[in-house]
C-alpha cells in the first residue's frame, strides 16, 4: 500500500506509526483495516516493545494476566490461556508474537529501523520522516506508540568505561541471557525491575551485593497457576469484566475501598491490613481505604504495617533497619514480589546503603562508595527509565516552524498537551498514551486499546469529513495540562521524588505528568470531545491555512 513518487526514494503514507509493542501493533492492525496506508518502524528486530527488551531474570507483569491482554478480538481472548495469575516476560512476547501474525501485522512492520526525525512540513502538510537505514518517508499521520518506559536510564557514573567485568541495564538485557554461577554481581537499584531481579540472581550468583538509593515497599504477589474453573469463569464473564475494566479508575475491575484509613479502629485496619497482605497484588493496600493517596496520616498506618512486616521477614535487625521506607506509601509504583524480602536472609547477599555513603565511581574492579569498594565480576544497573518525554525526546519531532518537541516542552519542565495525545504546533501527530494520560497509572492494555480506537476513529472521521489537518488549540492544552496538575497535587504523588515526578533523572525538570483522573472519567472526556467535532481541535482541509 506504500508508494515511491516523483523518482525520488521516499515513502508515501497515510500513517507512519513509531514502535511494534502492544500500542503500534494495534494501531497498525485498527487503520490497516479501515484501509489506510500504514507502516510501522521498529528499531528491534521483532515485536514486543517493553517486553522484548526487559528480559532479565524475573521480568513478570504485575496487571494479573487475565486483564494484561488485548480484549478487542473476541476469538483472540478465546484462543489464548494465561499460566499463571502474573505473566512472566517470556509468555507475554510469546502472546504478542502469536498476535502479530495472527493479525499478519508483520508485513507492514519494518525492523531494525529507527525513527530519528520527524519534521512537519507546512506546505505539504505532511510529516517528512528520516529513517535510521537512510530511507525518508513522507506520511499525513505522524502516531508515537513508543511507551512510557523505553528510554533506559544507565546514571552517569564516573568510570563505568573502565570496568573490566560484564555490566547490563534491566531494560537492554541481552537476548541469549546472562550466566550468573560462580559470579559476585552487584545490583544497582531497587525498584520493580530490581526487586523483580534480586531474588531470582541470588539463587544463581555466587555473592550478591544489592546497593539500595531508596528502601521499597512490597508486597507478596502470591503468584499461582491460573486455575482453568477459574479462567473459564473469566470467559463466561468477560463482557462485563471488560465494561467494568473500562469504567474503572485504573484499568482493573475494582473499587477502592469506601471508607477512610482513619474512621475505623486500629484493630479493625489491622484485619483488613492482614487479608491485604495474605491475598497480595497491586491494589491491595492501595484500595483498603479511600484515602491512603491523599491523607499523610492514613497513609501512614498502612506504611507502617508494611514496616513491620519487613522486620517481621528480615532477620538481620541492621539489615532489617536499611530496608525500611519512610515515603507515603503508593506514590512510588506499588511494587509486588516473590520473595525479595526474604531474600536478604541468605548467606550471599549483602546490601549497601548507598543515600548514606553514595556511589562515587565504578572502578576497573567494582563498585566504590564513598564508604568503600566492592569488587564485583558483574553490575546490573535496574535504574530504571527516562520516564513519558523520555520515549520522545530520543527522536527529532518539529512541528510548526521548526520548532522542536523538546524546546516547546523546554526539556520536559513545561510538557504540556491535549488530553496526552495531542501538542499545539504538531498537526497530525498523535502520541499513543503520551503524557498527561491516565499510561503508567493505568492497566497499560486498556489505556492502550482506548487511545488507539480513540485515534482511529478520529482519523477515519477525517476522511469521512474530507478534512486533512487536526491541530490541538493552545488554549484546550493550557487548562487539560492545569487539570492534571491540580488533581496531582491534590494527592501526596507530588511530595515523593519518583521517576513519575522525573525525578529519577538528573538533569530532568520536576513535573507529575499523568492523568489522575482515572481510566473511566478520562475515557467519558475523550469520547464528549469527539462527539462534539472533535472539541479542543481545529480541523482543516488540506487547502486551508489553519492559521494557528
Ligand atoms: P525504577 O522504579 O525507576 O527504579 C530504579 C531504581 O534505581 C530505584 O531504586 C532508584 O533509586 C535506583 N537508582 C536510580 N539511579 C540511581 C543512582 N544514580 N544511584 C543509585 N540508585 C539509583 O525502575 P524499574 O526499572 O525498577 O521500574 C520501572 C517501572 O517499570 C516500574 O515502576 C513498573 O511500572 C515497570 P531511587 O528510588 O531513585 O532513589
Amino acid at each position: 500500500m506504500t508508494s515511491t513518487q516523483n523518482g525520488d526514494k521516499t515513502t508515501y503514507l497515510d500513517a507512519l506509526i513509531v514502535g511494534a509493542g502492544f500500542s503500534g501493533l494495534y494501531m497498525l492492525h485498527r487503520i490497516r483495516e479501515a484501509g489506510f496506508a500504514t507502516r510501522v518502524f521498529e528499531a528491534a528486530d521483532n515485536v514486543g516493545g517493553t517486553w522484548y527488551w526487559n528480559r532479565y531474570p524475573g521480568a513478570r507483569c504485575d496487571v494479573e494476566s487475565i486483564y494484561y491482554n488485548y480484549t478487542f478480538s473476541e476469538e483472540l481472548l478465546d484462543e489464548w490461556t494465561w499460566s499463571s495469575k502474573y505473566a512472566e516476560q517470556p509468555e507475554i512476547l510469546s502472546y504478542i508474537n502469536y498476535v502479530a501474525d495472527k493479525f499478519d501485522l508483520r508485513k507492514d512492520i519494518q525492523f531494525k529501523t529507527r525513527v530519528q526525525t520527524a519534521v512537519f512540513d507546512e506546505k505539504t502538510n505532511r510529516w517528512n520522516v528520516q529513517l535510521s537505514n537512510g530511507e525518508s518517508v513522507s506520511a499525513q499521520y505522524f502516531i508515537t506508540a513508543v511507551g512510557c518506559l523505553s528510554a533506559s536510564n544507565v546514571p552517569k557514573f564516573k568510570g563505568l568505561e573502565h570496568f573490566k567485568g560484564e555490566w547490563y541495564h534491566t531494560g537492554l538485557w541481552p537476548h541469549e541471557g546472562v550466566d550468573f554461577k560462580g559470579k559476585h554481581v552487584g545490583v544497582i537499584g531497587t525498584g520493580s525491575s530490581g526487586i523483580q531481579a534480586i531474588p531470582v540472581i541470588a539463587q544463581k550468583a555466587e555473592q550478591l551485593t544489592v546497593f539500595q538509593r531508596t528502601p521499597q515497599y512490597s508486597i507478596p504477589a502470591h503468584n499461582e497457576a491460573n486455575d482453568p474453573e477459574y479462567l473459564k469463569e473469566v470467559r463466561e464473564n468477560f463482557s462485563d469484566i471488560r465494561r467494568k475494566m473500562r469504567q474503572s479508575l485504573v484499568g482493573i475491575p475494582i473499587s477502592p475501598g469506601e471508607k477512610s484509613a482513619l474512621e475505623v479502629t486500629e484493630e479493625e485496619r489491622n484485619k483488613t491490613f492482614e487479608e491485604a497482605w495474605k491475598k497480595g497484588g497491586l491494589l491491595a493496600f492501595s484500595y483498603a481505604y479511600n484515602d491512603l493517596t491523599l491523607s499523610p496520616e492514613a497513609n501512614e498506618t498502612v506504611a507502617s504495617f508494611i514496616r513491620e512486616k519487613i522486620r517481621e521477614i528480615v532477620k538481620d535487625p541492621e539489615t532489617a533497619e536499611k530496608l525500611l521506607p519512610d515515603y507515603f506509601y503508593a506514590t512510588k509504583r506499588p511494587i509486588i514480589d516473590t520473595n525479595y524480602f526474604e531474600t536478604y536472609n541468605r548467606k550471599n547477599v549483602s546490601l549497601i546503603d548507598v543515600k548514606k555513603a553514595p556511589i562515587e565511581e565504578i572502578t576497573a574492579d567494582g563498585v566504590k562508595t564513598t564508604d568503600k569498594e566492592y569488587e564485583l565480576d558483574m553490575i546490573v544497573f535496574a535504574t530504571g527509565f527516562d520516564a513519558m518525554t523520555g520515549p520522545l525526546f530520543k527522536m527529532d519531532i518539529r512541528g510548526r516552524g521548526g520548532v522542536s518537541l523538546k524546546e516547546k516542552w523546554e526539556n520536559g519542565a513545561a510538557t504540556r498537551t491535549y488530553l496526552g495525545i495531542g501538542t499545539a504546533g504538531f498537526p497530525n501527530m498523535f502520541m499513543l498514551t503520551g503524557p498527561e494520560s491516565p499510561s503508567v497509572l493505568s492497566n497499560m492494555m486498556v489505556s492502550i486499546e482506548q487511545h488507539v480506537e480513540w485515534v482511529s476513529d478520529c482519523i477515519n472521521y477525517m476522511r469521512e469529513q474530507n478534512k486533512g489537518i487536526i491541530e490541538v488549540d493552545e488554549p484546550s492544552e493550557i487548562v487539560w495540562s492545569k487539570q492534571c496538575r491540580e488533581i496531582a497535587d491534590a494527592t501526596l504523588f507530588t511530595k515523593t521524588d519518583s521517576w513519575y515526578m522525573g525525578a529519577n533523572i538528573e538533569e530532568k525538570a520536576r513535573g507529575f505528568q499523568i492523568y489522575l483522573g482515572g481510566v473511566g472519567p478520562y475515557r467519558e472526556i475523550c469520547d464528549e470531545v469527539a462527539k462534539k467535532g472533535y472539541e479542543g481541535f481545529t480541523l482543516k482541509t488540506t487547502e486551508e491555512k489553519l492559521g494557528i
